[in-house]
């Protein structure tokens, strides 16, 4: 990896700013609910499920386990139904959030202050919709959250989805920076594995959904954010680079 001086960090959404999965399970199942399908996803099934990342992928693999049938089913017919059942569970997830349903993790604020005040850009890389992002960060930060990222990466952004590393090198390209100037924060297998195959050093902040996930090449793994200063970052960064 090249040598640089940290100076961006690239946060994730869900399970890195904010512990969200259950709010987005909880969606997902009134959606499905409000629609009659009669699916309803257990907290064991969306462990297994969230190796699929992105709403409308996940949906798409459980109806294939469910019914392998649906591959009868017009190709344009299939995704217009994913995206109204995908589309009914942003809405009622942005309502659950706009009503205070998630705040941030603890140590994300503090993190984003000190590496502003400090002079690093930020940006996230998501493969989340840009509702969710905008709900929770006005939520949390106020309606002028958008002036403190320098781009914002997700679903709008990178089609491909996470681990493929499509919305990690958007940012990178964004940031006008090498990756090595670049950290990561994630909370999956799946993001570690995107913004590693970025060529980016990733630190993970774990979950309860993410812990058992192999985490092997992230840089750190800590419960959460709430020890982790900028100086520390950077010592743990530079000593990724030696
Ligand atoms: C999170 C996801 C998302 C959410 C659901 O992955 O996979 O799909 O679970 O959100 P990451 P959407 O944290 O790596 O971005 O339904 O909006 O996709
Ligand atoms: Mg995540």
């Amino acid at each position: 990896m090249a040598h640089g001086a940290l100076q961006a960090l690239i946060f994730d959404v869900d399970g890195t700013l904010a512990d969200t999965e259950s709010v987005h399970m909880n969606a997902f199942n009134q959606a499905f609910a409000e629609l009659e399908l009669g699916w309803i996803w257990t907290p064991e099934l969306y462990l297994d499920l969230l190796n699929v990342s992105g709403g409308k992928e996940r949906i798409l693999h459980y109806w294939q386990q469910l019914n392998p049938d649906i591959k009868a089913l017009k190709a344009q017919d299939l995704q217009d139904r994913i995206d109204q059942i995908h589309g009914l569970k942003t809405a009622i997830y942005e309502n659950a959030v706009n009503s205070g349903a998630v705040s941030l993790r603890p140590g994300v604020l503090r993190l984003m202050d000190e590496a502003l005040s400090a002079g690093l850009q930020l940006a996230i890389a998501t493969t989340t919709s840009p509702v969710n992002i905008a709900a929770l960060m006005r939520h949390a930060v106020g309606a002028d959250w958008r002036l403190n990222f320098t781009a914002i990466g997700d679903a709008s952004t990178a089609p491909i989805k996470k681990p493929h590393p499509q919305v990690y090198f958007q940012m990178i390209e964004a940031l006008k920076l090498p990756a090595a100037c670049c950290l990561a924060l994630e909370d999956s297998n799946n993001g570690l594995r995107a913004a590693t195959a970025a060529g980016l050093a990733t630190l993970i902040t774990t979950n309860p959904f993410t812990l058992h996930h192999d985490f092997t090449g992230a840089l750190r793994v800590v419960p959460d954010l709430s020890q982790v200063t900028l100086a520390l970052l950077r010592q743990w960064h530079a000593a990724g680079q030696a």
